[in-house]
Order: C-alpha cells, then structure tokens, then sequence
C-alpha cells in the first residue's frame, strides 16, 4: 500500500522530528483542555499516581512537546531519560508499525521469535566486557533489577544484598527495599524485602572524600555489617538518577568492583538511566573501564517501548534452571522491534558524540551561573546527564522549595524539567538526544531565568 501526500502530512503533522521545533506558547500553562482534562483525570485516576507536569500531551519529537492546548514545550527530561533517540522517532515509529501489523505478541517463552533474540545478541556484544554473555529481557527496569538479584542468588547461592545511599532501583517490592528514599516511593507500602543492606555512597560534594577513601568506607560497612560470605550482589548505579546524578569520586566504582570480584560477589551495575550514550558514552560504566558482572538496561533502549534487559557473563547469567525466568511480556515483539531501530540510531547515528557536545554546552552554562549565584551549590553529571543542586548559601542546607519553585516557573514559560534528589534540591537535565542547539540553549535560557526570578 502506498501512502498519500496527506497520510503522510498527517504523520508528520502528529509527531516525531517533523513538529515544529520552537517552544510556542498560545495559553496559559495549563490551558483550558489540560485544565479539563486534569480535572476528569481527578474523577478516574487513582490520586496515588501523580504527574510533575501540569500539561497533557498530545505530540512529541525532536527537542518539543506539544500539549492538548497547542503549546509546544521545550523537553529537557525525555520522560526520564527514555526518548534519547527522540520521541517518535521515525524509524522507531516505523518498526514498531510493522512489527505490530505482522504479530505483537505470542509470548517469549511459548513461541519464540527473531527480534528477541537478535535485541540479546546486540545487547551482549554492545555492553561493557568481551567475555562470553547472555541476556533476558522483559518490561520495566524494576523487572530487571529484580531478575539480576534473583540470577545472582541462584548463582551464588547467598541470600544478602548490598545497594547504596540515594539509590533508586524500582517500586516493586523488592526494588523498594532496594531503593533508599522513603517517601514518596516507600512510606505506608512496608514490610519489604529482607536481606537487603545499605552502604555509603560516594557523593564527592557532600562528602568530600576521594574515590578510594569512599570506597574504603563502604567496604568497611558491608565488610562488618553484612560480610561477604553471604553476600550475593553489590548493585550501583554508575550515575544515580533519582537520587540527584551523584556522580561518585573517580576510583569508588573501579574499588568497589575489585572488592566484588576479590570476594565472588556479583558486581550489578544498573545503566537504568545512565545507559544508551546519556553520559556520553554508551553505557556509564565505560568512563572508569568498570566491566559489571551484570548489567540492568531499560528506558533509553526501546526509544519509548516499554523494554529491559539483564545481560552478564554466561556463567552467572545461565545459573537458574530452565522455565526460572520470564514474564507473559518479557521481551514483547513490538518492543523488541523498537530497540532494534533505537540501537542502529546508538550505533551507527553519532548519539554518543552528540551526547558529549550537549554535556559541553550544558556544563558551559550552568557553571557560567554557579560562578554568578551561590545558591547553585553543585553542577555535576556527564553528557546529556547532567544537574545542579541548590542550596542555602549561607549553611549549605539542600533548599527543595527553590528547586519546586523553579520547575514550576519553567514549566509555566514552556520548558519542561524534573527534579530529583534525596533532599528534593536537585534539577536535572536529560534532554532527548535529537534536541538541536538553539533550542537547548533556549531552554537553559528560560531554566537560568527562572532560577534568577526564584
Ligand atoms: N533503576 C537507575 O532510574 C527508573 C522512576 C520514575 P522502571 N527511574 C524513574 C518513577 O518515579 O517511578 C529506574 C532507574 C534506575 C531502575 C529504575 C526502575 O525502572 O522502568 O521505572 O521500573
């Protein structure tokens, strides 16, 4: 079937690269549609699920979202670092079409297909290491996290867990016992998971401690306070991303791997959001040369497609007995159809330079603020990953209303970011990957004025 002028205006006129790339506003942010929609949403959706945008969306693509109003925002958050390659990115939105007219879905672990297993034989030759590697996949990162921990306790066959201060690893039961922060993520939804121990994180800015001399500490706490012998995995993110992009002293990670590989604990590092040229690289690990024994992926993988994976050495990863792993979606065709169009973008579309030249423009101009505006404690992060935290520059002290306050102002003059942190004072920045240079200085433009009016 041959498609018409129109249907292929039309398909521009929807999303993708094709939208205009200008930040438009026409109403007030919200306007009357988002406000009515707000308010059959309130009606219908359970209060528990909350959203940090005000607007409804209705098209996105390059550097832009448009919402139901016909503003056209400014995106510097990619759904959580999920639309690296861009949002409705054609040859994502094209694989996914013709994968879904041809099956989507059988399930993997009834009638296999192709594309899973071509998405594994990719992830296991792009990720860090040469050895010999397998993958699983499945859904959400959540999932993934919760199959390398599974995977290696059976391999182990230790039951402990180490993860950090600040982590963030999901909001299953499992993973909320791994994450740190309690609220909003695990207040009221106890008991946890057991066997789960917490270490110090090396958080240079707070801390002040180099690599080796955080990692020293960390090990002293897993050494005497949960001991190898029974200690299945350490799992780290290489950049936290909820947490606030701690970006740890150089030499924690490479100490921290020693450590595991010394005492035959897997060495999990989770790339959940650092993965997939974010940082500038393609996976986080690759900065220091860390080689995980298991690496979780998920968000930027699918270019929007609900897909993660788990991938490590061979020995590790085909540990549990045949039928232990899986899920009615695990690996679904659709998704796995989109990551491979989003890897050919990793691969072959120069996304990790150009990862690097936004981490360049990005660093330039919010240290160019830090120099002129004490509140701007840290700037700190690498690639399209990077974040400030705001303080009071009188005691240090984390000041989370300023960091609301400023969302909320960029937000209402069209320029979406997030926040994160422990203490709720950091803004981050982790524009998609297709966003153009003129647009993401505008959008730094209106983020630096609103911090200026804060
Ligand atoms: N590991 C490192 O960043 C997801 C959470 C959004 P899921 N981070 C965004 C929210 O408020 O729920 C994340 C992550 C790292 C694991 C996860 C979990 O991934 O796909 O959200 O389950």
């Amino acid at each position: 079937m041959s498609v018409t002028d129109d249907q292929a205006d039309q398909r521009t006129a929807l999303g993708g690269p094709g939208l205009p790339q200008e930040r438009r506003l026409v109403t007030s942010i919200p306007g009357p549609r988002s406000r009515e929609l707000a308010d059959r949403r309130t009606a219908a959706v359970a209060s528990g699920v909350s959203s940090s945008m005000p607007v409804y969306a209705v098209a996105a693509g390059g550097g832009v979202l448009v919402d139901a109003d016909g503003n056209s925002l400014i995106d510097l958050g990619s759904g959580i670092a999920v639309t690296t390659v861009g949002n409705a990115d054609p040859a994502v939105a094209a694989a996914v079409a013709a994968q879904a007219a041809q099956l989507t879905h059988t399930c993997f672990t009834i009638t296999p297909y192709e594309g899973y297993v071509e998405v594994a034989e990719r992830l296991n030759r792009l990720t860090p290491g040469d050895h010999a590697k397998r993958s699983a996949l499945f859904s959400s990162g959540a999932e993934a996290v919760e199959n390398a921990i599974k995977i290696a306790r059976h391999h182990t066959g230790r039951t402990a867990v180490v993860a950090f201060d600040h982590a963030y690893h999901g909001r299953t039961n499992l993973t909320m016992a791994l994450t740190a922060k309690s609220m909003p993520y695990k207040a009221g939804f106890g008991p946890f998971a057991s066997e789960v121990y917490r270490a110090p994180m090396s958080y240079p800015y707070r801390d002040g401690l180099s690599g080796p001399e955080a990692a020293k500490r960390a090990i002293t706490v897993i050494e005497k306070q949960v001991g190898a012998a029974d200690l299945a995995a350490v799992i780290i993110e290489p950049v936290q991303g909820e947490g606030g992009f701690v970006v740890p002293a150089e030499g924690f990670l490479p100490a921290l791997q020693e450590w595991c590989t010394a005492n035959r604990v897997v060495f999990i590092v989770d790339e959940i959001q650092s993965g997939f040229a974010r940082t500038g690289d393609l996976f986080a690990s690759e900065h220091e040369g860390l080689v995980p024994d298991l690496i979780t992926t998920a968000k930027g993988i699918a270019g929007g497609m609900p897909l993660s994976a788990v991938t490590g050495r061979t020995e590790i990863m085909d540990a549990p007995h045949a039928g232990g792993l899986g899920g009615t979606y695990a690996g679904n065709p659709v998704a796995c159809a989109a990551a491979l169009a989003s890897l050919d973008h990793f691969e072959h579309g120069g996304l990790v330079e150009r990862a690097r030249e936004i981490g360049t423009l990005l660093l330039d101009r919010l240290h160019a603020a830090q120099a002129s505006d004490p509140r701007v404690g840290d700037v700190r992060g690498r690639g399209a990953m990077v974040a400030i935290e705001l303080v009071d520059p009188a005691s240090g002290e984390p000041d989370a209303a300023l960091t609301a306050a400023v969302a909320r102002r960029a937000a209402r003059e069209g320029v979406i970011v997030l926040t994160c942190g422990t203490y709720g004072n950091v803004i981050r920045l982790l524009p998609p990957l297709a966003i153009g240079d003129d647009l993401l200085s505008e959008g730094i433009d209106v983020l630096l004025g609103a911090l200026a009016d804060s």
